[in-house]
């Protein structure tokens, strides 16, 4: 079985700069031994090229934040995990702002018939320059894949939508815009809140979520913003929301994932070094990238 790594040094789609070095810091986190030693064979094709953005680009009329740096790097990033997938590798994406997914989802979709993808997130990441109070991209790569959004975003990879909404669950949800929240009403977006978690149990979640996209997809996408979790477990990102998944459910849902055999990508992202607690967040998606490929303790 075989494991191409993309990192995408990523951090213009949001307002905190240093999420550029999360791929760096989950290389640093042992990403690839710990892969290694459940005998995969590990291709680190190591990072996208992401440009610098002119000074003049940051502030847009239309709340699209760094649009043109961001389409670049995501047509790139599209090109770069379709040839993965063709050359029939697992693609494992490393970020990098969420905006990422964009790419990540153009360059993996067209491979499927009927793509599901499971957003594990604190927030639904379906807003649009219109709905978006921050005009940050990373909060808009969920509606863009459904093909809502920009016409430069939507038709990156040069096909749009990528996912129908019926084929997406996002797990964790605690913070929506009001726009996001009409979206997923109108589409019929499966989502497990915070409280949904807490009720029903992680495990009971999990279950739901597998049995949900089993027969009606041919693969899924696993896009996990570290800001799913609570910060007290991953404190290294840019938006941080209280009351999150923990640890040990993020472990479990992880685990069941890997039992289902369901995950043909994925992408880790939002770890940001630079107000992290000594890489603690990278270390936390390395163990969580462990579950998902099967660790087991016995
Ligand atoms: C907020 C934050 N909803 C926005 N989104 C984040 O800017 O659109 N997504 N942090 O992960
Ligand atoms: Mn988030
Ligand atoms: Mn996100
Ligand atoms: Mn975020």
């Amino acid at each position: 079985k075989k494991i191409s790594i993309i990192g995408v040094p990523m951090d213009l789609g949001q307002s905190r700069r240093g999420v550029d070095m999360g791929p760096s810091a989950i290389r640093y986190a042992g990403v690839v031994e710990r892969l290694e030693k459940l005998s995969y064979q590990i291709h680190d094709k190591g990072d996208i090229e992401i440009g610098r953005p002119g000074k003049d680009e940051e502030a847009s009329d239309d709340n699209l934040k760094y649009l043109k740096a961001v389409v670049k790097a995501n047509t790139k990033l599209a090109e770069a995990v379709d040839q993965v997938v063709s050359a029939g590798d697992f693609p494992l994406i490393l970020g990098g702002d969420h905006s990422i997914a964009i790419g990540t989802l153009a360059g993996v979709s067209k491979h499927y018939q009927n793509l599901g993808v499971i957003w594990y997130d604190a927030h639904g990441d379906l807003n649009t320059s219109e709905t978006s109070p921050s005009g940050n991209i990373h909060g808009m790569p969920l509606a863009v894949s459904i093909g809502i959004g920009h016409a430069d975003l939507k038709h990156i990879g040069g096909y749009s939508p990528k996912i129908k909404p019926e084929n997406i669950v996002i797990i964790g949800a605690r913070s929506l815009d009001d726009g996001e929240k009409i979206l997923i009403r109108e589409k019929g977006i499966k989502v497990f809140t915070m409280h949904e978690i807490d009720r029903m149990g992680m495990a009971k979640v999990m279950e739901e979520t597998v049995s949900y996209l089993k027969d009606k997809t041919d693969g899924v996408h696993l896009s996990l913003d570290l800001d799913g979790l609570d910060p007290s477990d991953a404190p290294g990102v840019g938006t941080p929301v209280l009351g999150g998944i923990s640890y040990r459910e993020s472990h479990l849902a992880m685990e069941i994932l890997a039992e289902a055999k369901m995950i043909t990508s994925a992408e880790f992202v939002e770890v940001n070094p630079i107000i992290d607690e000594r890489n603690k967040t990278a270390t936390v998606a390395v163990e969580l990238m462990g579950s998902l490929f099967g660790e087991r303790l016995l």
